[in-house]
């Protein structure tokens, strides 16, 4: 029995659900109560951060971990590569995204509101995104996706922040552009099976909250 404390509109609680859903679990979803970071909540799970798990005696957050921790109780399908280079470099493309895409985009969220704009950070973070975007499409080389024709744990963080980039380049008017080669990967990594109705619900989501941030 594996119980998710999450939040809607967390782009790491998709990614787990979306391991979920490959590996083909059940799972039953509780937000964490009065919030995340919550006196009540971290008496339960004491990093205080969604996504985490409950399964038994286990206690557990970071959303890597997690991810690593099912694929290791789950075995099928593999969502790690096999040998130790692939397995590294899967580690090294989820950090990129975990330490220096992501962070990028959550840095725009006190953006959506108009109230909260401020046009220098926009057009500055937006510089930096692409050069990110620009990075990683060097970096890595999907086929279609980033560890071969598999879903691997190292792509289930991207579905949400590709979302996102959609949402704020729609919003924001930002001028950041997907290289072809991650536009191409955006496209297969959001029609692949496990992947399409998570990639809806979050979009989903993320309109609503986003509608709300612009209407006040
Ligand atoms: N590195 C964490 C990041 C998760 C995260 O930032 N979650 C946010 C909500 S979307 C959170 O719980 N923040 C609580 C806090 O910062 O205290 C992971 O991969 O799970």
């Amino acid at each position: 029995m594996i119980t998710l404390y999450n939040i809607p509109v967390s782009s790491y609680g998709a990614k787990v659900r979306i391991v979920l859903r490959h590996k083909g679990l059940e799972w039953t979803e509780l937000p964490p109560p009065d919030g995340y970071g919550s006196p009540a909540y971290r008496a339960i799970m004491p990093a205080g951060t969604v996504p985490a798990i409950i399964v038994g005696d286990l206690k557990l957050a970071e959303s890597e971990a997690i991810a690593e921790y099912l694929d290791e109780t789950h075995p099928a399908p593999p969502m790690m590569p096999a040998g130790p280079e692939a397995r590294a470099r899967a580690r090294e493309v989820s950090r990129f995204h975990d330490t220096r895409l992501e962070p990028i985009l959550r840095g725009y969220f006190g953006q959506v509101a108009p109230a909260g704009r401020d046009a220098g950070f926009i057009a500055g973070n937006a510089r930096l995104l692409q050069d990110r975007l620009d990075q990683l499409a060097v970096m890595t080389r999907q086929a279609p996706l980033m560890t071969g024709s598999g879903l691997a744990i190292a792509d289930c963080g991207f579905v949400a922040s590709f979302i996102i980039i959609d949402l704020l380049q729609d919003v924001l008017d930002l001028p950041v552009v997907l290289p072809d080669p991650l536009a191409a990967y955006a496209a297969a990594l959001a029609a692949h099976p496990s992947v399409a109705e998570e990639d809806a619900r979050y979009r989903a989501v993320l309109a609503d909250w986003a509608r709300a941030k612009l209407t006040g």
